[in-house]
């Protein structure tokens, strides 16, 4: 079926199809506009021109259907032009587009602030004030601690991701593409090991403990916890490699975080929003984090992005400490309005924990008979597997089977600090049949027939 479609949303087609060759000829002519005009440190994952999206699919300028495992980097979760996020944003344009939050304020901001004090872990009291970008909420959090506990140090982990500003690529903790010549970097940032179960060299059993005090250790002895005005971890690692750290780890850090008055920050920038089959992936260790950062799935695709936490350390500082031109767009908090709307109305909390059963379920069996797959891994519709050189734990680089899968129509996106990972993020509003088509072209990819 060939649709001459005028919208995205749910009602395109939601179906694969390949009319020419990815990238098509239209597709190849917009590349090569795009290399004289945008400079090459902005990459491209797939040189496919989207011109609409909805769904489980993104339909390009010459007329194929991909299906959708990426969201954007794990945004469009509730689908791309989601119903509710279209009527509430196109209603919104036509009233008003922007006034700044900080000049003349209006409702919906405010009914963003309420929603996530309510949604976000832990029953204490909450403030949330908003930004654009993740990067930016995470910034913002490590203000805030510094503010409130006179401390400056800052605690990170290996394979975290954070952002690309100076204080957040600091954060970062891989180099190549992140860093690499952007130096010198932001002072008073110190890495600890991260419990990484696949890679942990006394095996995954011993992972939590051994990784949760030595990183203990290195903040006592290197630092002094004293100093310390926040450790900032992501619940999953994404960008690292959707590293689940082994199950305790988490807990002993936010223990330590407490008895040292320490504000635990959880960067949860593209685990939260129903994403890992729990609203915010700390829940599934009943992690109550101090301040938490949001962004990504919280706005359907529109910039928005959000820092929510304890009242008495938000509300710490001084009157005019904190905000910015754009923050809490009307538009994007219109948005997010509709997004929460629609992950409550459709059930996505539930339809991630079935996203991956269904994921979890194919790939723990593929990878008994492909012995490039080293790790199956992840939580709801945030899903990975890690490419070994067979019977080593060496990295086999991903980008070979993600573009095989391009190549068949399959968005799939690579990660991990080694490169070798393949992650899966669908919107949560995926239909089953293309999930399962999904599954079987990496299947195919993979065992490399
Ligand atoms: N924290 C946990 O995953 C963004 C990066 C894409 P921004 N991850 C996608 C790229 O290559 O730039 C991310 C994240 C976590 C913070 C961020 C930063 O969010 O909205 O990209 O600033």
């Amino acid at each position: 079926m060939t649709t001459a479609t005028t919208h995205g949303g749910p009602q395109l087609p939601q179906e694969r199809r390949l009319v020419t060759e990815i990238p098509g000829p239209r597709s190849r002519e917009l590349f090569e506009r795009k290399q004289s005009a945008v400079p090459p440190g902005i990459g491209t994952t797939l040189p496919v021109f989207v011109t609409h999206a909805g769904g489980g699919v993104v339909v390009d300028a010459d007329g194929n259907s991909l299906i959708d495992f990426g969201s954007g980097i794990a945004v469009t979760s509730v689908g791309n032009a989601a119903p509710r996020v279209v009527e509430r944003v196109q209603k919104q344009v036509a009233d008003f587009t922007h006034t700044c939050f900080m000049v003349t304020p209006y409702e919906s901001y405010v009914e963003v602030c309420e929603k996530l004090n309510a949604l976000t872990p832990g029953d204490h009291e909450k403030r949330t004030f908003l930004v654009n970008s993740g990067a930016e909420a995470v910034e913002n959090a490590v203000k805030v601690a510094r503010h409130a506990t006179g401390r400056q140090a800052v605690v990170v982990f290996d394979h975290g991701y954070h952002g690309r500003t100076l204080l957040t690529m600091t954060l970062t903790a891989k180099n190549m593409p992140y860093k690499q010549g952007f130096g010198p970097f932001a002072p008073e940032v110190y890495r600890v090991p991260l419990a990484y179960p696949f890679r942990w060299p006394t095996g995954p059993e011993n992972c939590a403990d051994e990784a949760a005090a030595q990183a203990i250790d290195m903040i006592n002895k290197q630092v002094g916890a004293e100093n310390v005005a926040a450790v900032v971890i992501e619940p999953i690692a994404g960008e690292g490699g959707f590293i689940e750290p082994a199950r305790g780890f988490l807990p002993k850090i936010l223990e330590f975080c407490r008895a040292n008055g320490i504000v635990f920050i959880a960067d949860e920038v593209q685990t939260g929003f129903a994403r890992t089959g729990d609203l915010f992936a700390c829940e599934d260790e009943g992690i109550v984090p101090d301040i938490i950062c949001t962004a990504k799935g919280i706005a359907g695709g529109l910039p928005l992005a959000a820092v929510t936490g304890r009242s008495e350390l938000l509300d710490s500082v001084h009157v005019g400490g904190l905000g910015g031109t754009y923050g809490g767009n009307p538009l994007a908090c219109e948005a997010a309005l509709g997004v929460l709307e629609t992950i409550e109305q459709e059930n996505l909390v539930e339809r991630a924990a079935h996203i991956g059963e269904v994921m979890l379920s194919r790939l723990h069996e593929l990878r008994e008979r492909v012995d490039i797959i080293g790790d199956v891994r992840g939580r709801g519709a945030m899903i990975a597997i890690e490419l070994v050189v067979p019977g080593t734990k060496d990295p086999l680089p991903a980008g070979e089977i993600a573009a095989k899968c391009h190549a068949e129509g399959l968005l799939v996106l690579t990660a991990g600090t080694y490169g070798n990972v393949l992650r899966f993020l669908p919107p949560l509003v995926m239909p089953d049949h293309l999930l399962e088509e999904g599954l079987s072209i990496l299947e195919k990819a993979l065992s490399g027939d």
